[in-house]
């Protein structure tokens, strides 16, 4: 299965949504016009917000639709206007050949598929010929070790652990150390999910950035918030926290597979303007990929890919 048919079944809930919401303004096969303001809830409901979804359903008034207009006319209007916000923040993680090594960290808040996501992405650049390392910092649960080392095992690459409980920023140097030594691609961090209210936790998020920087300016070059895209409105709440402590770089949005609020991706556009990289729609490894704005916005309202 491609990925375009992966990221259309993942959002298969929030386009069902959409499309039964345009289904009801039509009366047999002609269009209610007066109607087209009920689409508004819809889309707030599956996490647009409520600026957006009002801006986009007043652009879709503007656009002439009469009694005769189609389905598949509105919904072709509707993920025009989605791309227009999208387009600007769909950026694929772009490996840097000067940085040697290029170095990404992944972090949020617990569960959201950070480990995961870094074992996905070890995999894909290994595939594309890079070599990668990645790095164990979730030294906070015995669990994450080993739950890396399964990835690292599955996508063939290294991997740098250290002791249940010691200092995440030692074993984050001392995985750059090795990763600059062997001249290796990428080097990938993992992190320990952390609260975003948790100061003492964010504390020793800035101190492994401080760390990284200090041995390789530049360093780390993304900085990645993952986000679980279930979540709706708290993914705001925790790209606000985690900006106040670390520059965050981009975005990775996962579990959006079942969810029936594919639309966080848009809000989060909207209102932090961040590249977003990639997005997650199952557990399997080829259940990430890059987030393109004209295929999300064309899955997320059941288009096919024209
Ligand atoms: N359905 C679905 N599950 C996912 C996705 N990404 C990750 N998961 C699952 O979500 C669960 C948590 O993923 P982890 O990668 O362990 O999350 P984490 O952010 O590392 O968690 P902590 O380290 O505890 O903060 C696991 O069961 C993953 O398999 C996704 O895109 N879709
Ligand atoms: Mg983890």
């Amino acid at each position: 299965m491609n990925w375009f048919k992966r990221l259309t079944g993942g959002l298969n809930k929030t386009a069902s949504g959409i499309k039964k919401s345009i289904g009801s303004i039509f009366k047999g096969n002609k269009l209610d016009v007066s109607k087209l303001e009920s689409l508004e809830d819809q889309l707030i409901s599956c996490d647009i917000g409520i600026d957006i979804s009002e801006k986009l359903v007043k652009e879709l008034k503007s656009e002439n639709l009469n009694s005769e207009s189609s389905q598949e006319e509105i919904l072709k209007k509707l993920s025009e206007g989605i791309e227009k916000i999208l387009s600007p923040v769909s950026k694929p993680l772009e490996i840097k050949e000067g940085n040697k090594p290029h170095v990404i960290i992944l972090v949020g808040v617990n569960g959201t598929g950070k480990t995961t996501t870094a074992g996905k992405i070890a995999a894909q650049l290994k595939e594309q010929g890079k070599t990668v390392l990645l790095s164990a910092c979730d030294t906070f649960r015995a669990a994450a070790i080993e739950q890396l080392e399964v990835w690292a095992k599955r996508a063939d690459v290294e991997i740098v652990v250290g002791e249940n409980g010691s200092d995440p920023a030692s074993l984050a140097y001392k995985s750059l150390t090795k990763a600059i030594e062997e001249k290796v691609d990428v080097l990938i961090i993992d992190t320990a999910g952390r609260l975003q209210v948790k100061n003492e936790l964010m504390e020793e998020l800035k101190k492994i950035i401080r760390v990284l920087g200090k041995k390789l300016e530049g360093c780390p070059h993304d900085r990645i918030i993952v986000l679980d895209g279930a979540t709706g409105q708290n993914a705001h709440s925790q790209i606000d926290e985690f900006s106040k402590a670390i520059d965050i770089s981009g975005v990775i949005v996962t579990k959006l597979d079942g969810s029936a609020k594919g639309g966080i991706v848009v809000s989060l556009a909207d209102r932090f303007g961040l590249p977003i990289h990639s997005v997650g729609v199952g557990e399997r490894l080829e259940d990430l990929d890059r987030f393109d704005s004209k295929e999300y916005s064309r899955a997320i309202v059941g288009l096919d890919n024209n």
